[in-house]
């Protein structure tokens, strides 16, 4: 599930559900208790990832196929899972990542469509075999969720319709049934962002990940 020093716990949800702000929060906790951290994400962990992000974020690109958006999206998780992620963890850091392979089966299976025994062999193969031990899910409503991200312009991703939305919130939902030890799910469209601060604090400690 990791490697045998460092701890690997990733975020996830539809967009809006407050994974950075969280993490940026979390982060400062685990600093306080005298563990080194690593903040980063998906896409964009890297300086190859964060040219890779910004044609997948452009909306100007419309003619983007699917499979070239799946490629792109696994190449920048290859390079920062080797530049970046292992690293860390071999140095016995606690990673915190911004999104990572669930992102793929929400958006690209339920989102694009794919296969979801490819997109598993895929998520592996980019990933080079490593999974997280602990995924946070950070659910929110669409109008909720799309209103917080909106913020200068809006994405391609953001600017998909509603629908799409709802089935990556549905796919993600169904991860969290088939795998309620490794992913746990906090809402978070109401309470305040101290409020699910703690939640997810509490959750660490209660895994035992944390003290
Ligand atoms: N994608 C990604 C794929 O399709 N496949 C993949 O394999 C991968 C890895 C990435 C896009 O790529 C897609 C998914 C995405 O569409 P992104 O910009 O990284 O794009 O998208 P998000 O991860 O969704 O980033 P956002 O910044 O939009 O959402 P966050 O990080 O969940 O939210 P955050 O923390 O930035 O908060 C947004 C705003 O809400 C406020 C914050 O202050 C901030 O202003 N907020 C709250 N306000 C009130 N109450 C609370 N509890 C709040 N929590 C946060």
């Amino acid at each position: 599930m990791s490697t045998d020093k460092g701890i690997f716990i990733t975020f996830e949800g539809p967009e809006g559900g407050g994974k950075t702000t969280q993490i940026q929060h979390l982060s400062q906790f685990i600093q306080q208790q005298g563990r080194q951290v690593v903040v980063t994400r998906e896409p964009g962990g890297t300086g190859i990832g964060i040219s890779i992000r910004n044609i997948l974020l452009d909306p100007s690109f419309e003619e983007i196929d699917r499979r070239t958006e799946l490629l792109l999206f696994l190449a920048d998780r290859a390079q920062h899972v080797h530049e970046v992620i292992l690293p860390g963890l071999e140095a016995g850091k606690v990673v915190l990542c911004d999104r990572f392979i669930d992102s793929t089966v929400a958006y690209q299976v339920a989102g694009r469509g794919f296969d979801p025994s490819l997109i598993a062999i895929l998520n592996d193969f980019s990933a080079h075999q490593l999974k997280p031990i602990l995924t946070f899910l950070l659910d929110v409503d669409y109008k909720t969720g799309i209103q917080r991200a909106t913020r200068v312009y809006q994405d391609r991703f953001e600017l998909e319709k509603q629908t799409f939305h709802e089935r990556i919130r549905g796919q993600y939902l169904a991860i969290h049934a088939k795998e309620p030890d490794r992913m746990i799910k906090i809402e978070t469209g109401v309470d305040s962002i101290d409020v699910i601060q703690s939640r997810i604090r509490d959750a660490l400690i209660r895994t035992g990940l944390l003290s």
